[in-house]
């Protein structure tokens, strides 16, 4: 199976490159914002958008995604909270298990109900071991999942459950401490994670500053996601491609 963007998330990784993901909520974009948002990550050479929200209320998923492809080749890889936000105009899915969470729903049971839709799409699927880290409050992924998060000061259990995400085939692991979370994942969290696993490593939440996104990257962070920050504050989407990509090659 041809999986372009994967094979390039995984080129990056392998030659020591940091990417800087930004996560748009299609909710709360209008097409002017969205045209000034894109026209900043084109100039900071912004690497991936994410295109998704724990809660899609509107019909705008196909529209923000033909927005985007209708001025820039940056790919565009869904980020679904719910098996309804599909779209194909996207180029990839993070088909997303909850490996940290308990809940049968969301490791296979939405995957079983939705795989026929998924498969029809012709995306591009990207196995996602999806790990939710306590941000310091309740966030709509936890109250939506159902699930507890990884408490933020147990990097051993973060890093056995990564290990075996990888090992059930997961291509990459996702740590998320929820949109907004008041504190973002230590940087000692994603040490622990990331010497231990081959896939790449993608970092989100409550990530605000170009600083801390330098920092996870030196700490094992292969991709940077940040949304909350970037919907407050557009402009730190050029300081924050700067920093990310100005971490030196490690290969
Ligand atoms: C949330 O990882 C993403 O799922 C991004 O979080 O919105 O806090 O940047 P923020």
């Amino acid at each position: 199976m041809q999986m372009p963007v994967y094979q390039t998330l995984l080129g990056k990784k392998r030659s020591g490159k940091k990417s800087f993901a930004v996560l748009i909520d299609p909710d709360k974009v209008t097409t002017t914002s969205l045209d000034d948002l894109l026209q900043l990550a084109i100039t900071a050479k912004v690497d991936y958008f994410f295109v998704g929200g724990s809660l899609v209320v509107s019909n705008q998923l196909d529209e923000c995604i033909l927005q985007i492809k209708s001025q820039t080749s940056i790919p565009v890889i869904l980020f679904p909270g719910s098996p309804s936000q599909i779209s194909h105009h996207a180029d990839a899915l993070l088909y997303l298990s909850l490996i940290s969470g308990r809940n049968p729903e969301l490791l296979i049971g939405q995957h079983v109900i939705s795989a026929p839709f998924v498969k029809k799409s012709g995306l591009e699927v990207m196995p996602t071991g999806y790990m939710v880290i306590d941000g310091g409050a309740p966030t709509t992924v936890s109250y939506i999942s159902n699930a507890a998060p990884i408490p933020a000061d147990k990097a051993d259990i973060a890093m056995c459950t990564a290990m075996a995400g990888e090992m059930l085939g997961q291509r990459l692991i996702y740590m998320d401490a929820g949109s907004g979370a008041k504190k973002a994942i230590s940087e000692e969290m994603i040490t622990a994670v990331a010497r231990n696993i081959e896939v790449p490593l993608i970092i989100g939440g409550g990530i605000r500053d170009a600083e801390k996104a330098y920092r996870n990257c030196k700490a094992g962070a292969d991709v940077i996601v940040v949304g909350n920050a970037i919907e407050k504050d557009a402009s730190l989407i050029k300081e924050i491609a700067a920093a990310i990509h100005s971490v030196p090659v490690v290969s």
